[in-house]
């Protein structure tokens, strides 16, 4: 992927973020939304070292990864809305967004639950002798769940194709990581024989070249990687922390933070007149998305037991 391309789609990410969280802020989105703001060049560069046969699952601070993997961000919005033209038709909401079509196999607001299905996605394509991979995101509480520890052994025993993606910006909700995770995260990996990285995961280019070599060994039949993301989250963990007033980062940690921003460590790769360009086009399809969005009506309420249970074909 082009250094245009990858900052298109960190500038989108950022861009759509910020209006959700406006429409949090209106009442438009109903529930409050996880904000990714900071945390972009994860889902970019990673994403961007995918086919289109690969599938990823994603958390409850999914709406980059689902941005990244190609979702209709007209769609994304509708679907944080509530309204029928979502990509759940308004069912899923901001934490459970999936589009299998785009092999997005669903944000998780279990923490730690999508890297169980990742993994077993992956290893029922390896069955039926295909050549895909699995990415699964996931943030450093997730760490302490064992479902994910479970996950490792068996992608680790069976040599799966998943990527294991630990975001970790640092805090799972308000927990600092270091209260809460004994040894160090890729240690945890390693004790399964994962290879295990830890990476800088504000530069976009890093995150694709890193995750373009754990997929590269996961398709030849190697097995699973782990890489560790060194993020920072800048906004709340959640839209509602600000009327919590919670008060757990100092004004310094935050101002450093913030200080290596994605968007504008990609950006600096641009001529200001392709930033430009790629700022106008951006906000051109977010337009757009917000029209489409708006316009589009809520489910029937007489729907709501609809779409419970999936049906055969
Ligand atoms: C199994 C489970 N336990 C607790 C929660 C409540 N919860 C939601 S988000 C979150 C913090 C997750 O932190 P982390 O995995 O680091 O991701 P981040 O929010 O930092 O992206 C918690 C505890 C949950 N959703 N699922």
């Amino acid at each position: 992927m082009s250094t245009v391309d990858l900052y298109r789609t960190v500038r989108l990410i950022r861009r759509f973020e910020e209006r959700a969280i406006e429409f949090v802020r209106s009442g438009e989105i109903v529930g409050g939304i996880h904000p990714y703001v900071g945390q972009e060049a994860i889902a970019a560069g990673a994403c961007a070292a995918l086919t289109s046969d690969d599938v990823i699952t994603s958390t409850h601070r999914g709406h980059g990864h689902v941005l990244a993997r190609g979702a209709d961000p007209g769609r994304l919005l509708a679907e944080l809305m509530g309204r029928e033209t979502g990509l759940n038709r308004g069912r899923g909401g901001s934490m459970h967004a999936a589009d299998f079509s785009l092999g997005i196999l669903g944000a998780n607001a279990i923490v730690g639950a999508a890297g169980s299905i990742a993994t077993g996605a992956a290893w029922a394509h390896r069955r039926q002798g295909r050549d895909t991979v699995a990415v699964t995101f996931f943030g450093d509480g997730a760490m302490n769940e064992g479902m994910l520890l479970e996950a490792f052994n068996l992608a680790a025993l069976w040599r799966i194709p998943v990527i294991f993606v630990c975001e970790n910006n640092g805090y799972a909700t308000t927990m600092p990581v270091g209260s809460a995770v004994a040894g160090s995260i890729t240690g945890r990996a390693r004790a399964f024989g994962i290879p295990a990285f830890t990476i800088d995961g504000q530069d976009p280019e890093t995150v694709l070249k890193a995750t373009t070599a754990a997929v590269t060994r996961a398709r030849s039949g190697k097995g699973p990687m782990f890489l560790e993301c060194l993020t920072y989250r800048f906004d709340a963990h959640h839209t509602f922390e600000h009327r919590a007033r919670l008060d757990y980062r100092s004004p310094d940690e935050v101002a450093a933070g913030v200080s290596r921003d994605p968007v504008v460590i990609q950006g600096a790769r641009l001529s200001e007149h392709e930033r430009a360009e790629v700022d106008d086009e951006v906000e051109a399809v977010l337009d757009a998305a917000t029209e489409f969005a708006l316009g589009s009506a809520h489910p029937d309420p007489a729907d709501a037991l609809k779409y419970l249970y999936a049906v055969m074909p």
